[in-house]
C-alpha cells in the first residue's frame, strides 16, 4: 500500500477514465494536468478524435486549452479500445452515464458494463472508483461482488474499490473540480485512504467517509436543491393567485438569517436533478405523501404554467396561439451553458408548435432549437412575433432594450418572462402585456 500512495505522489501511478463525457473528459484532463498518464476511454468516435487533436467537445470554459497542453505534453490521449486503455492503468475511473428510464427506475447498464470491463483488467494493487451518480448500495451490492466474482480477487485484500462522486455545474467545472470538498468513500479504510490520495491530486479539500454514506450524500445535495426550487416554484403559482409578487417575496424571506430560498422559473431541466431524486427514493420504502417526488412533479408542472398563463393572456387580448408567432429565447437548460439535456424549452416549444403556432427559438450558446426555427439573434427571432417567451436566463437576455422589443414586435405584443428578468412596470409603459412567473395580479384569485 506505501507503493502505491509513493506511486501517486511521484506521479508514476497510470490513469484510466472511462467514459469521456461531461464529466469524464474535465477528470481525465485534470488529472493529466497534475502530472498523470491519462488515457480517456470512450465509445464515441468524434470525441476520441476530438480529444486527440486537442479539442473539446463542450464548450466548458478553459477546457479546450487544459486538453491541448495535456495532449501536447504527451500526458493525456483517448482511445475507443477497452484493452489499450485498461490493460497498462494503475487506477480506473468510471464516470458513464446512470439515467433513468421511462418508470424512473436507474437504468445502470452502461455503469455495469464498464464495471464488467474494468473486472477482466483488475490485478493486485489496482484502485477502481466509481465517479457515476448511482443509487444507494449500488457500489458494495452491484460493483463489488461482481468485480470480485470476475477477477476472483477481494476488495480491500487484492484491489481497492471507492465512490467519489463529482460536484461540478457545467460552465463553472474547472474551478468547482479544484474547489469544492472531495467526497471520497472507500468499500474499506485502505481503498478510502488511497482514493483520498489520488484525489488530493486534484481537489483542494478531501473528505474521508465510506462508500454507502458517500452515495446517499451525492443525491441528497441535488435532491436538497430540486426540493427547494420545487418550493420556489409552489410559492411563485401561490404568489400568483394572491396578486403579490414572489420575487419580491423570496428576497424578503431570504433576508432572514436561516432561510434560503432559490429561484422560480419555467422547470428545472439538465441531468442531475431531474433524475438525482428519483435515484434516492429508488429502494426505500415511504409513506405518502412523497416530498421528494412531489417537488418533482411540481417542477415538472412549470412548463405546462408558461402554456398556460400564455394561452391566458392570449385569450384576455382576443389573439389566437395558432395564428401568431411565438420568439422562444434559450433553448439550454440553464444559464450560459451550451447543453439543451432535458431543457424546459423542448416541451414548451413543442406544445406551442402542436398548438399551430408559428415558433422561432434563439439561445447565444446552444444550437438546439427542438423543432423550432432559429434565428441568429434575439431580435431576429423577436421580430414581427406576437409573443415573446424568456426561457432561459443568459447573461445577454438580461440587458435587452426593451424600447426596440416592443417596436420590432407585433401589435398588443405580449411577453412571458420565466426567469424575471424584465422589469414590468417598464414593459407596460411601452404598452407591453407582460406575464412574469410568480407575479399576480389584485383579482386573479
Ligand atoms: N434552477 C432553478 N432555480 C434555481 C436554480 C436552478 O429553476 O434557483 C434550474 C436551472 O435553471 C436548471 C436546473 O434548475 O434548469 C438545474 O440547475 P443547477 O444550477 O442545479 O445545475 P446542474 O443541474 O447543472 O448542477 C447540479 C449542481 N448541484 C448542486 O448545486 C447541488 C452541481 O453542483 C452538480 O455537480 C450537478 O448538479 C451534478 O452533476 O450532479
Amino acid at each position: 500500500m506505501e507503493e502505491i500512495i509513493t506511486n501517486i505522489r511521484d506521479r508514476r501511478f497510470r490513469i484510466t477514465v472511462v467514459g469521456s463525457g461531461y464529466v469524464g473528459l474535465p477528470t481525465a484532463t485534470l488529472f493529466a494536468d497534475a502530472g498523470f498518464t491519462v488515457i480517456a476511454l470512450d465509445i464515441k468516435p468524434e470525441i476520441v478524435e476530438a480529444v486527440n487533436g486537442g479539442f473539446s467537445f463542450t464548450s466548458e470554459p478553459g477546457l479546450q486549452m487544459l486538453i491541448s497542453r495535456n495532449v501536447n505534453a504527451g500526458r493525456l490521449r483517448a482511445t475507443l479500445s477497452s484493452s489499450e486503455a485498461l490493460g497498462e492503468a494503475d487506477a480506473i475511473i468510471v464516470a458513464v452515464q446512470t439515467p433513468i428510464d421511462q418508470n424512473k427506475e436507474p437504468d445502470l447498464s452502461f455503469l455495469m458494463k464498464a464495471s464488467e470491463e474494468a473486472g477482466k483488467a483488475l490485478k493486485k494493487g489496482m484502485l477502481l472508483v466509481i465517479s457515476s451518480t448511482v443509487p444507494p448500495g449500488t457500489v458494495l451490492e452491484n460493483i463489488k461482488p461482481k468485480l470480485e466474482s470476475i477477477s476472483s480477487l477481494e476488495a480491500e485484500a487484492d484491489f481497492y474499490l471507492a465512490y467519489v462522486p463529482e460536484r461540478i455545474a457545467p460552465g463553472k467545472v474547472l474551478k468547482e473540480f479544484f474547489e469544492s470538498p472531495r467526497l471520497v468513500g472507500g468499500v474499506g479504510s485502505d481503498s478510502t485512504r488511497i482514493a483520498a490520495e489520488l484525489f488530493r491530486t486534484v481537489s483542494k479539500e478531501v473528505i474521508e467517509t465510506d462508500a454507502a454514506t458517500t452515495e446517499v450524500a451525492k443525491l441528497a445535495e441535488n435532491t436538497f436543491r430540486d426540493v427547494n426550487i420545487a418550493f420556489a416554484n409552489q410559492l411563485s403559482l401561490i404568489c400568483e393567485q394572491y396578486g403579490v409578487d414572489a420575487a419580491q417575496i423570496i428576497k424578503l424571506a431570504n433576508t432572514h438569517p436561516r432561510v434560503n430560498i432559490h429561484a422560480p422559473g419555467p422547470g428545472v431541466g439538465g441531468p442531475c436533478l431531474t433524475k438525482d431524486p428519483y435515484l434516492l427514493i429508488h429502494k426505500a420504502k415511504l409513506a405518502q405523501p412523497n416530498i421528494i417526488k412531489a417537488a418533482r412533479q411540481v417542477n415538472d408542472y412549470m412548463p405546462n404554467h408558461i402554456i398556460k398563463i400564455t394561452s391566458r393572456v392570449f385569450r384576455n387580448i382576443g389573439k389566437r396561439i395558432s395564428t401568431s408567432k411565438i420568439a422562444v429565447l434559450g433553448t439550454a437548460y440553464k444559464a450560459n451553458v451550451d447543453d439543451s439535456r432535458l431543457s424546459p424549452s423542448k416541451s414548451i416549444i413543442q406544445r406551442f408548435l402542436g398548438l399551430g403556432a408559428r415558433v422561432v427559438t434563439y439561445d447565444p450558446c446552444c444550437a438546439e432549437s427542438f423543432g423550432a426555427k432559429r434565428a441568429k439573434s434575439s431580435y431576429e427571432a423577436i421580430e414581427d412575433a406576437d409573443c415573446l417567451v424568456i426561457i432561459t436566463d443568459h447573461i445577454e437576455f438580461q440587458s435587452f432594450n426593451l424600447k426596440r422589443i416592443r417596436n420590432l414586435m407585433k401589435e398588443k405584443p405580449v411577453v412571458i418572462d420565466g426567469r424575471r428578468l424584465i422589469n414590468p412596470s417598464e414593459a407596460e409603459k411601452l404598452g407591453i402585456v407582460y406575464k412574469g412567473i410568480g407575479l399576480g395580479e389584485r383579482g386573479d384569485l
